[in-house]
C-alpha cells in the first residue's frame, strides 16, 4: 500500500509536466529521479512504433534515474528466469539493466544487473540478458533501465521467460538480503505490462 501510495503521489505531483511519468505498465525511480523524466519515444525504437526513454533533464546528476516495474511471480514461481532487453544510449553516463525477485519483508531472493556491462557515451541497439532463480517464497519480480550521471537511454522489446535449470544464473551465488521495510508487504496482482512499449497512455 505505501508503494503505490508514492507512485500515485509522484505521478499526482507532475500531472502538470507533459509526458512525464507516462509510460503505461513503468515508473521513475532512482537515487536522484528529479533529475531524469520517462516517456515513449515514437521516433527511436528498436521493434514496433514505440520504446520506453529515460533522460537526464540536467546537464550531470549526481545519481541515476530508473525506468521500472514490478510484476507478479506466479508465472515464474520456483522457475529460473532470463530478462532480455535491447537498450541504446546518447551521451549516456551509465546505462544497464537489473532483474529481482523479492520476498514478503521485501528482501532481495536473488539479483542481477549488467553493471561490468553498462553502456557508456553513446551506442546503438545491443541486446542484454539477465538470468535470476524466483524462489517460491517470491513475492514480486522487478526490472528496470538504469540511466546514470547524464544523457540519454532507451529500452525496447523486453521479454521475461522460464528457462532450463541448465542455464546458468548471470551473477555469483546470492543469498538473501536483509529485510527492507521499505519494500515489505508489496502485492502486485498483474503480470508484466507493456514490455514492447506499445500500449499508449489511457
Ligand atoms: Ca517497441
Amino acid at each position: 500500500m505505501k508503494h503505490s501510495w508514492k507512485i500515485l503521489t509522484c505521478n499526482a505531483l507532475l500531472a502538470g509536466l507533459a509526458y512525464a511519468d507516462d509510460v503505461p505498465g513503468w515508473h521513475r525511480v532512482g537515487s536522484a529521479r528529479e533529475d531524469f523524466e520517462i516517456r515513449l519515444d515514437r521516433e527511436v525504437h528498436h521493434g514496433g512504433t514505440a520504446s520506453g526513454m529515460l533522460e537526464c533533464t540536467k546537464k550531470r546528476s549526481k545519481g541515476t534515474g530508473t525506468l521500472e516495474q514490478d510484476f507478479r511471480p506466479e508465472e515464474y514461481s520456483g522457475r529460473r528466469i532470463r530478462m532480455r532487453a535491447w537498450i541504446k544510449g546518447e551521451d549516456a553516463g551509465r546505462v544497464m539493466i537489473y532483474i529481482r525477485s523479492e520476498g514478503p519483508s521485501g528482501e532481495i531472493l536473488d539479483f542481477a544487473n549488467t553493471q561490468l556491462h553498462a553502456g557508456h557515451g553513446t551506442f546503438d541497439w545491443r541486446l542484454h540478458e539477465l538470468v535470476i532463480d524466483v524462489p517460491p517464497e517470491s513475492t514480486v519480480i522487478q526490472v528496470g533501465l538504469i540511466l546514470g550521471e547524464k544523457g540519454k537511454a532507451w529500452m525496447d522489446n523486453v521479454s521475461v521467460e522460464a528457462v532450463d535449470r541448465n542455464v546458468s544464473r548471470t551473477g555469483p551465488p546470492f543469498s538473501s538480503s536483509q529485510a527492507n521495510p521499505r519494500r515489505a508487504g508489496i502485492v502486485v496482482d498483474h503480470p508484466a505490462l507493456n514490455l514492447d512499449f506499445e500500449q499508449s497512455p489511457q
